[in-house]
């Protein structure tokens, strides 16, 4: 059989080279692996970039040059629409290009799993043909399509979104691909006696404490009322904090890629606090929850539920508490002793990450962009609080607006601290708003770890191929960049020159960027 063992990334990109692509322009990232390996198998080049934007300007200009149709690869969400730059150019001058973009698994899309959205919606307006392939079977047709429409009468960009499942799907099983169940029905917001009897029946409740929470302005009750009640409090990874002091009850980020503290799965009751339902609470779908536990969704009225309900003496869990830190303890120390054990290889993320707590004051505005720096900063500093002023990339879980962010945080808070932590690719997505920053006078600190990769991509290629594709980076020299575009920069190459520099740059009403060369390494 022709087609005999082959999976749908495999399909895609033999299809591809019988259409003549020699090259896809690329930035790796959630959604391309298995078509990454197989391009590489295929024999279709992969030219990675450091920006979306940039890939898909390749394939722009190559069509334009060549009247052939060039093409870019790229991955979900953010990523997609910093390419639909080069989409927008190419629809200007009707140039045949096809943009690629990756996606979690069509079976769950729409539910909200990781960067989940309408891809196809987006490109549309630009694109003469915009679709998801949703069947491995379907590929080559759909495949043939696309291009005839890029490249017909009237030529001009088009789209595919390629979702994970059917990149993996075998050819022949694709259309047997199971459906999940949709999640849990959402119960009425805020319905005071509903949260009532459900704590009154709970013996391990849970708080699910998400961006809403900030919005709404009701973190101190909220806090208040689980500290009163000793009720475990977890935040959804990159969104919003709402713990801005310290907290007993505060276990922590749920959902990151690396886990976290297994404790939702024994939860008999849940409280969702202006968090959404998606892959980073499993969907609230078994195994990741009880298939028992009650779950509602609970934003704005702590106030209310600590007043009537709250007075109950005796309402409170500690001993459930007691176990969920037990375990959120054990979590990290794990965590920490992964980063030590990589930090034998040299200067590790874990060592900025310290050297930035030892300075961090509770109105410092932290900002987090990159991979595995990122996860580490989450793992290893929200341990016991979360703050409204720390502020990650959000849901999207883009890459590359950090020094945006540090403009915008120092708009924001003209006389708080304001400390960038960025991972080498994130920061040069556009590093050249660094003279922005200098000539409005809007002075941060930008922490670069700088591991010469893609690190977190990278790190999942090398457990998955062996070595890494299209996830290297190559060295640039950070001070000497700053300094070309007016900021002030260092270099540190120990965790007390880290800390140092990070505390006299504070100081300094200058941009300030801090090269700092690490070991990757993901937690
Ligand atoms: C706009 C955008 N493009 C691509 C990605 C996929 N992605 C997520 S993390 C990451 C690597 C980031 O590298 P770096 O900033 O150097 O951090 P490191 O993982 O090396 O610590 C990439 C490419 C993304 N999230 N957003
Ligand atoms: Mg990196």
């Amino acid at each position: 059989m022709m087609n005999g063992g082959m999976n749908g990334a495999e399909l895609f990109a033999r299809a591809l080279r019988q259409h003549g692509v020699e090259w896809m322009a690329t930035l790796c990232g959630h959604g391309l692996d298995p078509l990454y390996a197989a391009a590489r198998a295929a024999g279709v080049r992969l030219i990675d970039t450091r920006n979306e934007q940039t890939a898909a300007y390749t394939a722009d200009a190559f069509a334009r040059l060549t009247r052939r149709v060039g093409v870019c690869a790229v991955s979900s969400g953010v990523a997609h629409v910093n390419a639909l730059a080069g989409a927008a150019n190419a629809w200007f001058d009707g140039a045949p290009m096809l943009l690629v973009s990756g996606a979690g698994a069509h079976a769950t899309a729409g539910m909200g799993h990781f960067q989940d959205m309408d891809q196809v919606a987006l490109a549309r307006p630009l694109c003469r043909y915009a679709r998801t392939v949703d069947a491995a079977g379907r590929i080559v047709e759909i495949l043939d399509e696309a291009l005839s429409a890029a490249g017909g009468d009237s030529p001009g960009p088009v789209h595919l979104t390629l979702p994970l499942d059917v990149q993996r799907a075998e050819v022949s099983a694709a259309e047997l691909a199971p459906a999940l169940p949709h999640p849990s029905p959402r119960v009425a917001a805020d319905d005071v006696e509903a949260a009532a009897a459900a704590l009154d029946a709970a013996r391990k409740p849970l708080v699910v404490a998400g961006s809403g929470v900030f919005r709404s302005g009701c973190a101190a009750a909220l806090l208040g009322f689980c500290e009163r009640h000793r009720i475990p409090v977890l935040t959804p990874i990159w969104d919003r904090g709402c713990v801005d002091r310290p907290s007993t009850v505060f276990l922590g980020v749920v959902g990151a890629a690396t886990g976290g503290p297994e404790v939702l799965a024994e939860a008999d009751c849940i409280l969702m606090a202006g968090a959404a339902v998606d892959y980073r609470v499993g969907y609230l779908q078994p195994p990741a929850i009880r298939s028992d536990a009650r779950v509602l969704f609970f934003e704005r009225s702590w106030d209310s539920l600590a007043e009537g309900w709250g007075k109950r003496p005796g309402l409170a869990w500690p001993e459930w508490l007691a176990e969920c830190v037990r375990r959120r303890d054990e979590f990290r120390s794990r965590v920490a002793a992964r980063a030590e054990e990589q930090a034998r290889k040299g200067l590790h993320a874990i060592d900025i990450v310290r050297a930035i707590e030892s300075v961090l004051t509770p109105d410092s505005v932290l900002l987090i962009d990159g991979g595995s720096v990122g996860q580490w900063a989450h793992q290893l500093l929200c341990s016991d609080r979360y703050p409204g002023h720390w502020l990650t990339c959000g849901r999207s879980a883009v890459v590359g607006w950090g020094i945006a962010g540090g403009m915008a945080a120092r708009l924001a808070h003209p006389d708080r601290p304001v400390i960038l932590l960025a991972g080498d690719g994130a920061f040069t997505f556009n590093v050249a708003d660094l003279e922005s920053a200098v000539r409005h006078r809007l002075p941060f600190v930008a922490v670069v770890a700088d591991d010469q990769a893609w690190g977190i991509t990278r790190a999942g290629h090398i457990q998955q191929f062996g070595e890494p594709i299209a996830s290297s980076l190559g060295p640039i020299a950070f001070r000497e960049l700053a300094r070309a575009l007016g900021a002030s920069g260092v270099q540190a190459t120990t965790p007390e020159a880290i800390a140092s520099e990070l505390r006299r740059a504070i100081e300094r009403p200058e941009v300030t960027v801090i090269h700092v060369p690490i070991a990757g390494g993901n937690p």
